[in-house]
């Protein structure tokens, strides 16, 4: 495969320039493990000057963010959202081969991408504090502030949808943004940077900082100059940025992935779940915070349910994203290795693999791929139903009755997402308030994206939430202002 046209910038974007960074970082393809790209490997010293130039942005020293008002940051989020979608077919290409994703998918998070900028710039200029009844001679309000400096982690598996969630969000509440991108994938995100420079935003309203996450990362997360911090990755990594920020006090919200269940009861529409169970587990070759990773289904049909979705899984294939398939490559050969560990590990434990996808014929030599698997005769408490594996394996457990669904459910640290399939009403309303996560779909999964829906978890899958406005009001503060009169 060859480098990329139209590849973005290798430096990094501080106070609305594209600098040098000294050293660069290879980009490989997860199809075929050739290099495609470089980006910038950004140290201490650009997170540093990305730090001042996004404080002096807030402050009014720098650029015209801070006179933006609300109106006018919902105006330049709205043009910028139509800037992503005329170019949305340079974005996908370059989130398609970046990542491995297959290209539908690639353009479907261009489109929730710009989406995400549409969503936030209509709200931007519709938040705002409260009054607030109190003794007579007081006028008692909130103001709803903007923290100042931002700063941003965000993973490879999404970087367009990611950059949206984050960034609109932080921009459209008046704050300005210091982003740190994955270095396995964040090609997207460097065009969209250039996009959004091109496209008038203030300097040092945005600046980027690509790298390592233990060289640009770490030295984001402990900058004594953040107000804010989003992350969204591993609960391990999760736990060094929150005490890295803890040092300066700074607010985070974690977005740590999940072990997601789907909950098939023997009444629930059998065709409509098994179709939502297969993609909930392979898009994006599984590498979702939200996959649903896990199928519980009543034993009266597990059986049943096995022998179907085993003959789905054996029609499943991988290639390159670029051929549209099933499913891509995983990310690296990092992320490979240890999903093809733990599914050994399980086989080794007994674990019967009851069906696989192939690999397509004519796939490219040297990429990650890893077909889909479909898992059963899981012993309770086994890893593979408690850890985020993060590639296309599902693990199925048959479960006896409502309680012991719900029991299951619950049974691992994480809680992000579930699904629950069943026509009873009153067994959806009991699981969707027993379920310990942060959303709980029923007869669906997913919702399609919902760039409207608040996102984010419980216990091991972090804090705080994301997207819709709840994902606006936690980029602010709330201000109490109480004024005693005659
Ligand atoms: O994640 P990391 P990795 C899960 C998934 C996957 C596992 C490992 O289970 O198998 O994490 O993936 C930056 N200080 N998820 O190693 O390390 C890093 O540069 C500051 C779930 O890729 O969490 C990248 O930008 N930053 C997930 C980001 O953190 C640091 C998405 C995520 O990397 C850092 C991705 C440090 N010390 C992986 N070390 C989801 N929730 O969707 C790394 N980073």
């Amino acid at each position: 495969m060859s480098e990329l046209s139209l590849v973005p910038p290798e430096g990094v974007l501080i106070g609305g320039k594209w600098q040098d960074s000294g050293e660069t970082l290879e980009v490989m393809s997860p199809a075929s493990g050739q290099r495609i790209a470089r980006i910038a490997r950004g140290q201490a010293e650009h997170v540093d000057a990305a730090v001042t130039a996004a404080r002096a942005a807030f402050s009014g020293e720098l650029g015209a963010w801070s006179t933006f008002t609300a109106r006018a940051r919902s105006e330049w989020l709205l043009a910028f959202a139509a800037a992503i979608e005329a170019d949305r077919d340079v974005l996908a290409e370059l989130e398609c081969r970046d990542t491995g994703k297959p290209m539908t998918q690639a353009k479907g998070d261009i489109a929730a991408c710009a989406r995400y900028f549409r969503f936030y710039g209509g709200a931007a200029d519709k938040l705002h504090g409260e009054t607030i009844p109190y003794d007579g001679d007081y006028a008692v309000m909130t103001l709803r502030e903007p923290f100042g400096v931002c700063a941003q982690i965000i993973p490879w598996n999404y970087p367009a949808q990611i950059f949206g969630r984050c960034v609109a969000a932080a921009l459209a509440a008046g704050n300005t943004v210091v982003l740190k991108p994955a270095e396995d994938a964040c090609l997207s995100v460097l065009r969209l940077c250039s996009l959004a420079v091109h496209a008038g935003l203030p300097e040092g309203a945005l600046n980027v900082v690509p790298g390592l996450g233990r060289e640009a990362g770490a030295a984001l997360a402990s900058h004594p100059g953040i107000d804010h911090l989003s992350f969204t990755g591993s609960p391990e990594t999760g736990t060094h940025v929150t005490q890295a920020a803890a040092q300066h006090h700074v607010p985070v919200t974690m977005e740590l992935g999940g072990k997601s269940p789907q909950i098939v009861f023997a009444d629930a529409d059998r065709e409509a779940a098994l179709a939502a169970v297969v993609k909930g587990i392979i898009q994006n070759a599984g590498q979702t915070c939200s996959a649903g990773s896990r199928l519980l289904v009543e034993r009266s049909i597990h059986d049943e349910v096995v022998l179907a979705l085993a003959a789905r899984f054996e029609a499943l294939s991988c290639d390159a994203g670029e051929r549209d398939p099933d499913c891509g490559p995983l990310i690296n050969a990092r992320q490979r290795d240890k999903v093809m560990g733990l599914i050994d590990a399980a086989v080794h434990d007994g674990i019967r693999i009851a069906a696989k996808g192939r690999l397509a014929e004519g796939a490219p030599q040297g990429g990650h791929f890893v077909v889909p698997h479909l898992l059963t005769e899981i012993p309770e408490g086994h890893a593979v139903s408690r850890e985020e594996l993060f590639g296309p394996v599902l693990a199925v457990q048959a479960f006896e009755d409502e309680a012991d669904a719900i029991r299951l459910a619950n049974a691992t640290d994480f809680g992000l997402c579930a699904g629950v399939w069943t026509k009873d009403g009153g067994r959806q309303l009991r699981l969707a308030k027993a379920i310990r996560s942060g959303q709980v779909f029923v007869n669906n999964y997913g919702a399609a994206g919902g760039v409207e829906l608040p996102f984010g978890g419980v216990g091991r899958s972090g804090h705080g939430r994301e997207k819709g406005f709840e994902g606006l009001r936690s980029y602010t503060r709330i201000k109490t202002v109480a004024i005693r009169h005659d």
